[in-house]
């Protein structure tokens, strides 16, 4: 019940994507092929990864209010800016002091190489199904350079168009799920990468200023990030320390200037 103390009319819970309104006549037979195939062998090879899950609460007051400064600098000049371009320019910041997240584990040659390009992969709900469009260089790219990036290949993939050329060479993955709900997730590695991360819903909650003081309740904006990392070559400190310092960037956004190149 929203603060009016009036019930929502019932069209706002109406889910965004229709549900179907008919039921089954009889069983379907869905094959699958194409993009889905691909999907069952990388997720096939994948489940070959020895996960390590991480997870955090980061507060974002303070991003939203950054956010909602650029954004309108953003339109000016013709962008549109979600939260999306700045977390990843904050993973790109973050992944320059912890170079081994950012990488390949090639088995065969048993080595991990430390890539230089921070080629941030991005899990994409398209009309067919989950694709993961590359956006290159983000260690070299600004938000807004990036925004346009994620705008171009989701305006791609609403199209179909997206190919091997957008889909290949991701050295680090990042997952909004929270754009379509739910909190935590368990995120699935794809290899040869080394770590993903599954960003959560932003939701309002109630936290304390003060732990010490019951009356210093006020209301957090929270989203919180499932990490996973590939057990056998990724520790669990690094992931907490690289978690830690992504943190510190998403809560104090004007952190991220001193570290910009
Ligand atoms: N919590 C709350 N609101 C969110 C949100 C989140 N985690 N993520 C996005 N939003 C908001 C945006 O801010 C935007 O609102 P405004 O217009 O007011 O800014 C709105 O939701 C729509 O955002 P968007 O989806 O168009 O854009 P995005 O850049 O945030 O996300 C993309 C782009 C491609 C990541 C997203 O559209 C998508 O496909 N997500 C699904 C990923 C997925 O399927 N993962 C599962 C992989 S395993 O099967």
């Amino acid at each position: 019940v929203p603060a009016s103390g009036k019930a929502a009319p019932a069209s706002s819970a109406a889910p965004a994507v229709p549900t179907p309104v008919t039921k089954l006549a009889e069983d379907v037979v869905v094959p699958v092929k194409g993009i889905q195939r691909i999907m069952v062998k990388s997720m096939e090879a994948s489940l070959k990864i020895p996960h390590f899950n991480f997870m955090e609460e980061y507060e974002m007051s303070d991003l939203a209010e950054f956010r909602t400064k650029l954004k309108a600098n953003a339109e000016q000049r013709g962008v549109k800016l979600s939260y999306m371009p700045i977390l990843i320019k904050a993973a790109s910041l973050a992944l320059v002091q912890y170079p081994g997240l950012n990488a390949h584990f090639n088995v065969e040659q048993s080595e991990v190489v430390q890539k230089a390009s921070h080629n941030i992969a991005i899990a994409m709900d398209t009309p067919r199904g989950l694709l993961v469009p590359v956006i290159r260089d983000c260690q070299e790219k600004s938000i807004i350079d990036i925004a346009q990036d994620l705008v171009a290949l989701q305006a791609l993939g609403a199209d179909n168009k997206l190919g091997e050329k957008e889909l290949s060479g991701g050295t680090f993955t990042l997952s909004n799920i929270g754009a379509i709900g739910g909190t935590y997730a368990s995120p699935i590695i794809p290899s040869p990468t080394v770590v993903i991360g599954a960003l959560g819903r932003i939701q309002t909650v109630p936290r304390f200023s003060d732990p010490a003081d019951l009356s210093s309740v006020y209301a957090s904006k929270v989203m919180n990030i499932s990490w996973a990392a590939d057990h056998r070559v990724v520790d669990g400190a690094s992931i907490a320390r690289f978690s830690n310092q992504l943190k510190t960037y998403i809560q104090e956004p004007l952190t991220m200037v001193s570290d910009l190149s």
